[in-house]
Formats: structure tokens, sequence, C-alpha cells
């Protein structure tokens, strides 16, 4: 006689046994996890682990190409030809940064159209510090020096993030970033030395500017981060929003001192007991209407991107015609 609960019983066992194998998956997993192991792109994983680095490598690459945008702005401005060929050489490695994140993300199995259509469709986030626009030279200065100087503090930890893709990706990228800030200290550096008052007065107007936007770029506090602990107890986050925050406030404000400018914040004051500088309250609602897509140029941005992907159409058409040949010729050899 045919019934269902005939029919249940068979797929019933077969679930029990899926599960028991998973579970054991999932211990090797964990076990791996806690011994410090690396995760490789073939090794099994949680969905959800996976999930939560989709989310975070594609959030990243789109942060990189979108970065590009308000430096891009300043190589036909940049005011001699040496900071043209640095800005010109730091534009483009971000847009590199970007395709090792992609490429990154795609061992995932989220492919880069994917992923380029939720950045499109507003599905996916970047940082929210490039919805801020850059209104002098010296902006561009700042974005090395507290920008850049903001992601390596971010980034160096995620060199020895679990996912071994990812961690690979983030060696060659801290290598070229701290060149980055570099190249943007040096540049406040020569203004705030040889420069006129207005340039002097010009380099502090944009550390005003860019001084809060930049320590929003860690991420809500830690009470408030969604994914911190179980990226945490993932090992895909080392140090904590709040942690990486304060290092931050410690390392830029000395170098703050070198420079000759002030941080725009009253209460930012060395705290003996603590070992750190004590620092105001950050303005989260900002940040969460600049992540909610009301910030400054958050539109202009978007629309950058879409226009350039469209535009870039044609390129990737005649690209993939071309690997289409070559491989045809290939087979008929
Ligand atoms: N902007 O649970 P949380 C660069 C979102 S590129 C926008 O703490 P998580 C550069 C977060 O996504 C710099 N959104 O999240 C490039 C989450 O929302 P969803 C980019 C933010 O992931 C060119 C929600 O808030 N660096 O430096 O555990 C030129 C709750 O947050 C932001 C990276 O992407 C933000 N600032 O921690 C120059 C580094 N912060 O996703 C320079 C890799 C948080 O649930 N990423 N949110 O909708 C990370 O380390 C982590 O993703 C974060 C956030 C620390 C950013």
């Amino acid at each position: 006689m045919y019934t269902q609960a005939m029919d249940t019983g068979p797929k019933e066992e077969r679930k029990a046994v899926r599960s028991a194998a998973e579970a054991e998956l999932e211990a090797r997993f964990e076990s791996h996890i806690d011994e410090g192991d690396f995760i490789e792109a073939k090794d099994w994983m949680p969905e959800h682990y996976r999930k939560t680095l989709v989310r975070q490598i594609s959030q990243h690459a789109h942060s990189e190409i979108v970065g590009m945008l308000p430096e891009g702005n300043w190589v036909t401005r940049a005011p001699t030809l040496k900071r043209k060929a640095i800005l010109l050489a730091k534009v483009q490695d971000e847009g590199g940064h970007g395709l090792y994140l992609y490429a990154a993300a795609e061992t995932l199995g989220t492919s880069r159209d994917q992923m380029i259509d939720a950045l499109h469709s507003g599905r996916a986030k970047y940082s929210s510090i490039f919805n801020y626009p850059t209104l002098s030279w010296a902006d561009i200065g700042v974005i090395g020096w507290l920008v850049d100087g903001a992601a390596i503090m971010n980034q160096v930890p995620l060199t020895r993030c679990s996912y071994a893709p990812y961690a690979r990706a983030m060696v060659r990228i801290c290598r070229e970033e701290s060149f980055h800030q570099r190249q943007g200290f040096d540049a406040l550096n020569v203004m705030m030395r040889e420069g006129t008052a207005a340039q002097k007065a010009m380099v502090q107007d944009a550390v005003d500017r860019w001084w809060w936007p930049s320590l929003m770029m860690f991420g809500p506090p830690d009470g408030e981060s969604t994914h911190g602990a179980q990226s945490a107890r993932w090992g895909i986050k080392r140090i904590s929003n709040d942690d990486l925050r304060q290092k931050f406030v410690d390392a830029t404000t000395d170098q703050a001192k070198v420079l000759g400018v002030t941080p725009p914040d009253p209460l930012l004051k060395w705290n003996d007991d603590r070992g750190h500088y004590d620092f105001g309250p950050i303005d989260w609602a900002e940040f969460w209407r600049v992540v909610g897509g009301h910030g400054p140029c958050n539109r202009e941005r978007l629309d950058a991107r879409i226009k350039a992907w469209d535009d870039g159409a044609w390129v990737r058409d005649a690209a993939m015609a071309y690997a289409r040949k070559q491989t045809m010729k290939k087979e008929a050899a």
C-alpha cells in the first residue's frame, strides 16, 4: 500500500543521516576555527559563515571602487606633476584592491554580476566615508592620512581573518594602503611646513570635515554591532569596532600634533588611567543617515558607478567575444 507515511520514512532517514554528517562537518569546522586554522574555498563551511563573508568582502570591494570617485575628481587638478602621478597611482591601486576583493568573494560562489547588481540596486552597502565631497586639494591629503589610516587600522587584523582567500588579498592591500597613508601625510606636511596661511587654513578645514566621518568608518558601537560578536567568534573580525576606533584616535591624535592641526573635538584629551585618549560623542544619527542613502553624495556616487558600468558594457562584450574566439581557435587546432 502506498502511503505518505511509507514515503516519508526513507526521506526522514536521509535527513537524519545528512544532519549527522553535517553536524560532524560543523564540529570539524568549529575546531579548525578554535585552533586558529585558515578555512580555504573548498573546505566545508556553514551557510551563515559563507553569507557573512560574501556580505563583508563584497561591501569592502564596493568601497574600494566607489572610493576611487572622490579622489578621481582631483586627478586633473593636482597641484604638481609629482602629486598628479602619485594620485593617479593611488586611484589605480584602489581599483586593483576592488578586483582582488571581488575575486576573493567569487570563491564563495557569488558571481561578480550578482555583487555589482546588489551595489547598483542599493541592496549592498559601501563605506559611509565615500559619501562626503572632496572640496579642496587638502581633502586629498586628509583622505590619505585619515581615511587610508583608518582603513589600515581596520585591515591589518583582516590579514589574519579565518577565511584564507580574504586574508591573502588583505596582505597585498595593506602593503599598498600604508603607502597611501604616507603620501597623504606627506602632502599635508608639505602644506603645513611650507604653505601659505591660506593653505594651512585649508588643511585645518579639511581635518574639521573628515575627522568625525573617519571615526565612523569603524562601524557602530560594539553594543549596536549586528555582526560583531559572531564575526569575532568565527575569527573574521579580530578586533572590535570600538577597540579599533580607539587605536585610531590614539595614533592620529599624536600624528595631528606633528602636523600642527587640531582635531575638531574639544573633549579629546589624554587619560592617564586608561592609557588612551578620551574623545567626544560621535553623531550616530548622521552615520545611519549616510548609511541609509541620505549622505551629501550618495546619489552622485551611485549614479557615477552605474554610468561607468553601462558605458563599459561594450568593453566587457568585446572581451568576452575575444575570449570565445580564442577558445574556438584552440579547440579547432
Ligand atoms: N559604512 O554589525 P556591524 C578604503 C554597516 S575601503 C557603511 O558592525 P560588520 C579605501 C554594516 O555593513 C574601506 N556601512 O558590521 C578605499 C552592517 O550593515 P549590514 C572599507 C557600515 O560588518 C578607497 C551594519 O552597519 N573597509 O578604506 O561586522 C580609497 C552594522 O555594522 C559601516 C572595509 O570594508 C560603514 N562605515 O563591521 C581609500 C573593511 N560600518 O551589512 C580608502 C572590511 C558598519 O548588516 N569591513 N556598517 O546591512 C569590515 O571590517 C566590517 O564590515 C566593518 C563593519 C568594520 C566595516
